[in-house]
């Protein structure tokens, strides 16, 4: 579950960090949370899968989803409509997408159900648009997914997490979360912001260096 990644393309260089923490709901051995990170040549695809549900069965659909997004497209809306139609006969889950192009360091995002995605940026505490997930269930009812773009910036902190973390948890009563490491910051948000009876599952990606020499 800990990878560390990093991207050169032509005379730029940008490099990311990622690491994901997968927590089941409580007395429950699997986790109905799935996570998937991959890159591919200039993108890096991201994708936080809550099945509805938890435990053996949702472990199965979040899985499958998984499995399924292991060949995602370079079009978040495309790639979500496929994993709707290839999830038709399963409960359903929430997914959130998102498609962080490394030469641009713009990332498109487009999610169904109660996933999140959070960007927290620090210096100057200049706002962060919103990037938000529309209703539904993806393999059950979804509307036209709608692709959001946002330009990414160094030190930038990138949180996919399930509704079994708080959806507004205040990044101020977590001291570390800038400077600690993608490894802690993602296990520390389960800890400390997660729900014991649902499964919890935050992605944590670091924008790192942009430089053309
Ligand atoms: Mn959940």
């Amino acid at each position: 579950m800990n990878h560390n990644g990093e991207s050169r393309i032509g005379e730029s260089k940008i490099d990311f960090d990622y690491f994901y923490s997968i927590r089941p709901c409580l007395g429950e051995r699997l986790s109905g949370d799935a996570v998937i990170v991959k890159q591919q040549d200039n993108l890096l695809a991201m994708a936080i899968i809550d099945a509805l549900g938890h435990g053996n069965h949702a472990h199965e659909v979040a899985s499958a989803a998984r499995s399924y997004l292991q060949n995602w497209h370079s079009d978040v809306c495309e790639t979500m409509v496929y994993l709707h139609q290839h999830l038709q006969d399963s409960l359903g889950a929430a997914v959130g997408l998102g498609i962080l192009d490394l030469e641009t360091n713009q990332l498109s995002y487009t999610g169904v159900g109660n996933t999140v995605i959070r960007i927290l940026r620090q210096q100057n505490k200049i706002d962060v648009p919103r990037l938000y997930s529309t209703e539904g269930i993806v393999g059950g009812d979804i509307r036209q997914p709608k692709e959001q773009k946002i330009q990414l910036y160094r030190s930038d902190l990138v949180l996919f997490y399930t509704d079994g973390v708080k959806e507004h948890f205040d990044p101020q009563k977590y001291q570390g979360i800038f400077t600690d490491d993608v490894m802690t910051v993602a296990k520390n948000i389960v800890r400390l912001f997660g729900r014991n009876y649902d499964d919890a599952t935050c992605i944590a990606l670091k924008i790192g260096t942009i430089s053309d020499d």
